[in-house]
């Protein structure tokens, strides 16, 4: 055993990549290991690994960590990113839980009937622009692309992963459903 985490889900964003993001800003190493087929998920489920039966999954500190939000507390908890007092808490909770609700919006959008996508994509065009980003305002985007462990995250070749594309649901709808 490495002693790194170890994160089971697709090679994909999904609701892994602030998992992934949370690491990187902590400074610590993950492996990962990624579901290629439906049986990988399967075999997963078989074993016990999955507390719901449902991925993302992280190996940590001797558990078998599910439900990605609770990951994330976990983690951030563990690093000292979980701000310095209940009201720092409760304001990166707020920001948290509405980047989860826009990014449920964006990880759907691929799975969308053919008949449904434009409004769908009008509906998240909405919601980013006067909802969402006004909060998250460039300033934010610059202080937090500018610390050292992120700015690693963010150069070419580590384990960020780029947008869900198209070409990928396919694989994915075999995998989940
Ligand atoms: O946030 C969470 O981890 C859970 N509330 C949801 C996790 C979830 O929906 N996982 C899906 C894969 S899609 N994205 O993350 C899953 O594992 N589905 C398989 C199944 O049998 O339910």
């Amino acid at each position: 055993m490495s002693g790194k985490p170890k994160l089971h889900y697709f090679n994909g964003r999904g609701r892994m990549e602030s998992i992934r993001w949370l690491l990187a800003a902590a400074g610590v190493e993950f492996e990962e290991c990624f579901l290629e087929t439906k049986d990988d998920l399967i075999k997963l489920q078989k074993d016990g690994s999955l507390l719901f039966q449902q991925v993302p999954m992280v190996e940590i500190d001797g558990m078998k960590m599910a439900q990605s939000r609770a990951i994330g507390n976990y983690i951030a908890a563990k690093y000292n990113l979980y701000g310095k007092d209940l009201k720092e808490r409760a304001l990166i909770d707020m920001y948290v839980e509405a980047i989860i609700d826009l990014n449920e919006l964006l990880m759907t959008h691929p799975f969308q009937p053919a008949d449904k996508k434009e409004q769908h994509f009008a509906t998240i065009v909405d919601k980013a622009t006067n909802r969402y980003f006004p909060v998250y305002e460039k300033s934010f985007k610059a202080r937090i692309s500018n610390i050292p462990t992120i700015k690693k995250f963010l150069q070419p070749g580590s384990q960020r992963k780029p947008p869900l594309q198209e070409k990928d649901v396919p694989k994915l709808m075999k995998i989940f459903h």
